[in-house]
């Protein structure tokens, strides 16, 4: 497996599918999640709605995975993950290793061999990026999976360059 670092907006990404920091609703929000429905339009929202009324109906728990459609996004796919609200007096890191995890598991399940991922839990959820960081990169480098390419796609300059460090 290849890891590759990139600065900018994941909407843009062409990897066969690009991971969204969703909330368990599935029903969008702000961030990552607000950026990916609004570059993909509407069809990424319906198909959640059809989760949410089929398997998920009490939404999609903390550290797990679901794919739709990646609608007019240059990806083939979304896969949602729920990542962990930070706590300084719980410690949720498995949770967090689980969204990667799964994400890939459901990436395989897809076929898919690339898979971008943004810096889950770090922006809204409060997660310190460089705890995160070593979790993202720990967890992805001893994943079991097919994919071939991980790109860890990071907002701002401090993001990457914490990413970096750790890689
Ligand atoms: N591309 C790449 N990274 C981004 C982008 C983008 N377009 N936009 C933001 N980031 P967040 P969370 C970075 O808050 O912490 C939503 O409302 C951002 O700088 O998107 O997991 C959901 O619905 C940060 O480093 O996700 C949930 O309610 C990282 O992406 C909640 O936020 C994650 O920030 C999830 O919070």
């Amino acid at each position: 497996m290849r890891i590759t670092l990139v600065k900018g907006d994941i909407t843009e990404q062409s990897a066969d599918a690009v991971v969204n920091a969703a909330n368990s609703s599935l029903m969008g929000g702000g961030g990552v999640d607000g950026a990916i429905h609004r570059r993909g339009g509407p069809e990424i929202l319906e198909e959640c709605r059809k989760l949410r009324a089929g398997h998920y109906g009490k939404g999609l728990p903390t550290g797990q995975a679901v794919a739709t459609t990646a609608g007019r996004m240059p990806a083939k796919w979304v896969i949602h993950t729920v990542g962990p609200v930070y706590s300084m007096s719980v410690d949720r890191s498995e949770l967090l290793a689980s969204c990667y995890r799964e994400s890939l598991r459901v990436a395989d399940s897809l076929e898919a061999r690339s898979v971008a991922f943004p810096a889950i839990s770090t922006g809204i959820y409060g997660w310190p990026m460089d705890d995160a960081a070593r979790i993202a990169l720990d967890t992805v480098r001893q994943a079991d999976t097919s994919v071939e390419d991980v790109r860890f796609v990071l907002f701002d300059s401090a993001a990457y360059a914490v990413f970096e460090a750790r890689l």
